[in-house]
Formats: C-alpha cells, sequence, structure tokens
C-alpha cells in the first residue's frame, strides 16, 4: 500500500507553541532524532575515555596507581555495554531512524509521535540508571558485557552489591524505550509511505533501518527476560541462572539454575544486536556510495534481498558465541554451519558496492572517504569473522585479543564510519550549515589510519595468545618483547586517534554558528529528503501537500537527463528515465 494515510493537510500534528514544548517534550521526529543522537554522542564519550583508561593501562602497566584490576573489569564492562547498546543502537535507530524515515518516505511525522516522544525519555532514563552505576558503592558492575552467570552476581566481582542491579534495571528500561521507537519505526515504513513511493522505491538506508528495527522488536524481549531473571536470582534468590554454587568458602542457597541458559538467551539477542547495528550501517553506505558516485546502486533488488536474508538468518547463529561454553558438540556444528552461510548474503552486499564504485563518477568527498574507509574495514573484520566462526579455529583464539582485534574492526570501527559519513553527508539538511572540509579529512585520515594502527596488532596478540580482559600480563613466559611493544605503539595509536575525535567535535560545533550557510541539497541528491521546500525542514517536513514519487532513488547519471540526478519527485517524461518499480 503506498498512498498515504496521514492526511495530507498539517492540522493533526500537534503544534507546540513554547520553546519547552518544541525543543524538550517534542513530537517532532527531527526533534527527536536530534536529542536521542546528542545523549548517545555524550553517553559514547564516556565509553571512549574508558577504552582510553583500559589502554593506558595496558600499554603503560605499573604507571597510573588509579586503575586497579577491578577498575580494569568495570572499565570493560561499561565501555563494551554502552558503546554496543547505548551509543550504536540508540544512535542508528533512535537517531538515523527518526531523522530519516518519515522525511526519506515521504511522511508528515512518525505515525505514533507521542510513542516516539516517550521513547526517547525511556533512553534517557535508562541512560542515567546507567551513569548512578558509577557513584554507587562498590561501583559499577565489572561483569564483562556479557554479564555471564554465576560470576556476575557473585561477590569476588567488582560491583556486585549496586552496580549490577543498576546494569540489569538500565538494560530493562532500555528494551522498553527500544520497543517503542521500533514499533514507530516499522509502523511508519509500512503505513506512512507518500504516494508513489512503493517500497521497491525506499532508499537501502530505509530498508537497513526497518529490517534492523523488526529484528530488535524480536530480539531486545530476550534480553528483557534475561535481565529480569538475573535481577530476581540477585534480589530475592530465585535460581534461574544460578547453580548450587559456594562462594568464599560459604554455600550460596542457589539450586538448580542453568548458566548456560543465561548464554543462550543472551545470544540471543546479542548476535542479532551486531546485525542491528549493521544493517541500518550497511543501508546508508549504499546510499552515500550510490550518490558520492553519481550511480544507482548496483543490484538494488539484490541489496534489498540480502539485507533481509542476513536480518532473518542471524536469529539461527547465536550459539557461535559459545563454541567454548561446553555446549553440545552438535550444536557447534550446525552454528558454524549457519554462520558462514551468512558469508554468502554479505559478500553479495560488498561486490554490489565495489561495482557500484566501477566507473562511478566518484566524488573524493568526506562521505565517501568514510564510505570507502567502512568496505576496508568491514571487509578486514569479515575475514577474520570466517575464521572464528570455525569450532576448531575459535577454541584456541576465544578469550584473546584476537577476538577483540576482530569484532572492533567488524562492529565497532566500520559503523562508527559509516556515522561519521552520515554525519557528514546529512548535516546540511539538519543544520542548514556546512562544516569545515579541510577539518573533516584530516578527521577521516587519522581516524581511518589510526583505527589499523589500533586493531590490526591486536590480531597479533591474539595469536599469541594474550588474554583479553586482563588487567596486566606480568612475567608471563609465552609472551614475549614484541607483544609489550605492540601494547604500547596501540596506546600511543589510541590518544591519537582520541585527540582527531576532538577535531570532529570542534568541526561540529564551530559549523553549527559560523558555517556558511548550505545549498538544501549540495550533493544533489536524488532522494526525498533532500526535496523539502525548507532547509532544515520544518514542522511536517513538506509545506501544504506530500510530495508524490514517481521514481525510486537512485536516478544519477541517467543519459539524456539534464542533470546528472533526477530527484524521486520528478514526474516521468521529459528529462527523466522512468524506473518501472
Ligand atoms: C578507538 C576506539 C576503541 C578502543 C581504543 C577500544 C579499546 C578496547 C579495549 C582495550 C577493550 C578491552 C580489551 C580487554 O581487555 O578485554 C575493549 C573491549 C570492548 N570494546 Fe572497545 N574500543 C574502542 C571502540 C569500541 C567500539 C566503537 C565498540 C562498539 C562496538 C567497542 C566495543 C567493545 C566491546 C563489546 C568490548 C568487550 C567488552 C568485554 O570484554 O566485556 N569498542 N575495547
Ligand atoms: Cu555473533
Amino acid at each position: 500500500m503506498a498512498t498515504a494515510t496521514i492526511a495530507d493537510d498539517l492540522r493533526p500534528l500537534h503544534h507546540p507553541k513554547s520553546w519547552i514544548g518544541k525543543y524538550v517534550w517534542s513530537q517532532d521526529h527531527k526533534v527527536i532524532a536530534i536529542q536521542y543522537s546528542l545523549t548517545a554522542i555524550a553517553i559514547g564519550l564516556v565509553a571512549l575515555v574508558l577504552s582510553g583508561l583500559m589502554r593506558l593501562q595496558l600499554g603503560f602497566p605499573d604507571t597510573f596507581d588509579f586503575i586497579q584490576p577491578e577498575n580494569y573489569l568495570q572499565y570493560v564492562t561499561m565501555h563494551g555495554m554502552i558503546m554496543v547498546v547505548y551509543l550504536l543502537t540508540a544512535l542508528l535507530l533512535g537517531g538515523f531512524g527518526n531523522y530519516l524515515i518519515p522525511l526519506m518516505v515521504g511522511a508528515r511525522d512518525m505515525v505514533f509521535p507521542f510513542v516516539n516522544m516517550l521513547s526517547y525519555w525511556f533512553y534517557l532514563l535508562a541512560v542515567l540508571v546507567l551513569v548512578a552505576s558509577f557513584f554507587v558503592p562498590g561501583g559499577p558492575t565489572g561483569a564483562g558485557w556479557t554479564l555471564y552467570p554465576p560470576q556476575t552476581i557473585l561477590e569476588g566481582t567488582p560491583g556486585h552489591q549496586y552496580g549490577i542491579i543498576l546494569m540489569l534495571a538500565s538494560l530493562a528500561i532500555f528494551v522498553v524505550a527500544f520497543t517503542m521507537g521500533g514499533l514507530n519505526y516499522v509502523t511508519t515504513v509500512l503505513q506512512a509511505r507518500t504516494k508513489g513511493m512503493t517500497l521497491m522505491r525506499m532508499p537501502c538506508s530505509v530498508w537497513g533501518i526497518f529490517v534492523a528495527s523488526i529484528m530488535g522488536l524480536l530480539a531486545f524481549p530476550a534480553l528483557f527476560v534475561a535481565c529480569i531473571m538475573m535481577l530476581l536470582d540477585r534480589l530475592v534468590g530465585t535460581s534461574f541462572f544460578m547453580p548450587a554454587i559456594a562462594s568464599m568458602g560459604k554455600e550460596l542457597g542457589y539450586e538448580g539454575g542453568s548458566p548456560i541458559l543465561f548464554q543462550h538467551l543472551f545470544w540471543f539477542f546479542g548476535h542479532p544486536e551486531v546485525y542491528i547495528v549493521a544493517l541500518p550501517a550497511f543501508g546508508i553506505v549504499s546510499d552515500l556510495i550510490a550518490v558520492h558516485a553519481r550511480k544507482n546502486i548496483f543490484g538494488y533488488r539484490m541489496m534489498v534481498w540480502a539485507i533481509v536474508i542476513i536480518g532473518a538468518l542471524s536469529f539461527f547463529v547465536w550459539a557461535h558465541h559459545m563454541y567454548v561454553s561446553g555446549m553440545n558438540p552438535y550444536f557447534g556444528f550446525f552454528f558454524a554451519t549457519s554462520t558462514l552461510i551468512i558469508a554468502i548474503p554479505t559478500a553479495i552486499k560488498v561486490y554490489n558496492w565495489l561495482l557500484t564504485l566501477w566507473r562511478g563518477d566518484i566524488h573524493l568527498t568526506v562521505p565517501m572517504l568514510f564510505a570507502i574507509g567502512f568496505l576496508f574495514t568491514f571487509i578486514h573484520g569479515g575475514l577474520s569473522g570466517l575464521f572464528l566462526g570455525n569450532v576448531s579455529v575459535d577454541v584456541p583464539l576465544s578469550d584473546t585479543f584476537f577476538v577483540i582485534g576482530h569484532f572492533h574492526m567488524v562492529m565497532g570501527v566500520s559503523p562508527i564510519l559509516v556515522i561519521f559519513g552520515a554525519i557528514y553527508h546529512w548535516y546540511p539538511k539538519i543544520t542548514g550549515r556546512m562544516w569545515n572540509d579541510a577539518l573533516a579529512k584530516i578527521h577521516f585520515w587519522v581516524t581511518f589510519l589510526g583505527v589499523y594502527a589500533i586493531f590490526l596488532p591486536m590480531h597479533y596478540l591474539g595469536m599469541l595468545g594474550v588474554p583479553r580482559r586482563y588487567f596486566a600480563l606480568g612475567e608471563t613466559a609465552f609472551i614475549p618483547p614484541s607483544a609489550h611493544l605492540a601494547n604500547e605503539w596501540i596506546t600511543i595509536a589510541a590518544l591519537i586517534v582520541f585527540a582527531a575525535q576532538m577535531l570532529f567535535f570542534w568541526n561540529m560545533t564551530w559549523s553549527l554558528f559560523r558555517g556558511p550557510r548550505a545549498d538544501p541539497n549540495p550533493w544533489g541528491a536524488a532522494s526525498l529528503e533532500w526535496q523539502t521546500p525548507d532547509t532544515p525542514p520544518g514542522h511536517g517536513n513538506w509545506g501544504p501537500t506530500l510530495p508524490t514519487v514517481y521514481r525510486w532513488a537512485y536516478d544519477y547519471s541517467v543519459p539524456g537527463a539534464d542533470r546528472d540526478f533526477t530527484p524521486q519527485t520528478q514526474p516521468p517524461g521529459g528529462a527523466g528515465r522512468y524506473h518501472a518499480t
């Protein structure tokens, strides 16, 4: 169904009167997107600082007295959880999802604006509860971001007093927030597309965010129940996950619970989560590449189906995180096979990105640089994943820095590069201003080369057998001096990369006030969000009438057209070619 179900006139929209109504209790998807993004970036900065502290300790052990072993574990945990859930998920779906979906499908807003607003405030609450754990006695939990029982709630684990309770509560609140947002994103895509916007005319960005939202709605409940059940184990002494166990010489009164059950629930959420982050990034990077190479995305239908298939398959691979858990070995065989099958649609996407670039009119703009950077890091991270997907290779590498190098490349750095590219790409639409090109290019090069300097040597460390989540290596016989050298090098590279991020923040803030006024469509993009009557778009997005869509979002360099792009709103005949989907 491609017709708009939200009426063409603006009256049904809630028009705020006061400043507070407009910017604080706002129901406008664009304002909510900014609120989500700024909160996610703020808490992401905390995670970045924590990784800096970890790197200082690993690069220069015995130098920083204020970092004790228990602090290190707390940093690891909070860094990992914040990065994955509170930064990447919130920014890609709550931030980009909110901003882009209505604008790209030609809607005035999300279908349930009030629920959308609530989603943000619950998210903020989740962040505040999480931050509170830094200030309670015992500090935040040091259980590792995977929160495996039984150690998570045992006395020897940092933050077992209150930190773990706040972490579990915060995650549960996050799931509530995500559900309210996710229902909106899915419903808006299905019900509020403007006239002519068929599903197969939607830009890849919307497809990625749409499928990721459906996945979130299916995967997050597993995390939710795991959190509630563990809270009960911790607070009222149930034994869902806790086996009969003695700790520090005393029996704890738990009986019969299954720690492995927790791992299954966690990874039933945790693996799809990787794609909840990756699919929006896949979609967005497809659009960046098409716009900045002035070509249609190669194999659009294949790209869309690959997103759908990857999303579906990723629910059948979760136990590749559990090869060393002691589960039945036949499971390992099944999950290794399903894991490696995902490589097929993923490789198709990579080929199609490269084929889009092939003979394109490549503009090496900053968004394009970040998109190409993503291709590098994603391919490298994906290749090491092919190794780890095999049980016999994973067993010795599990719990070493090889895994740290792998997943930072593929799900840490890759989506972050897309996010940077996307911020540079849409900044002129969001703010009406242009950023400083020279600063942005320095930011790109230092970040791109820097992440290689940081994460490639980690693979080497892992192959030496350097374990993850270790405060210090000490005098360990099997670890050669080169490992210590590599650790120093990584730390120095990380500090340089941090400095480059400050350039980014400076550029974004300064340009907001001083940047030159941006053209309404500086990249010559064909998709709908660039065709709004105002830049930045006003409340209701489209002025008096909703746009009508006549073609897909990728009519670039069409032979015979008068420009090298034909907007989706341009009727067939005359200048543009009609794309028959
Ligand atoms: C320059 C940026 C970053 C640096 C220097 C960095 C560094 C680190 C370090 C040193 C560890 C701990 C290794 C250990 O002892 O086990 C770690 C763990 C982790 N990082 Fe990062 N990281 C960065 C960015 C990211 C990003 C963007 C993500 C997003 C996915 C991320 C996700 C994680 C996760 C999930 C863990 C595992 C935590 C655990 O073992 O419980 N990191 N990182
Ligand atoms: Cu996985």
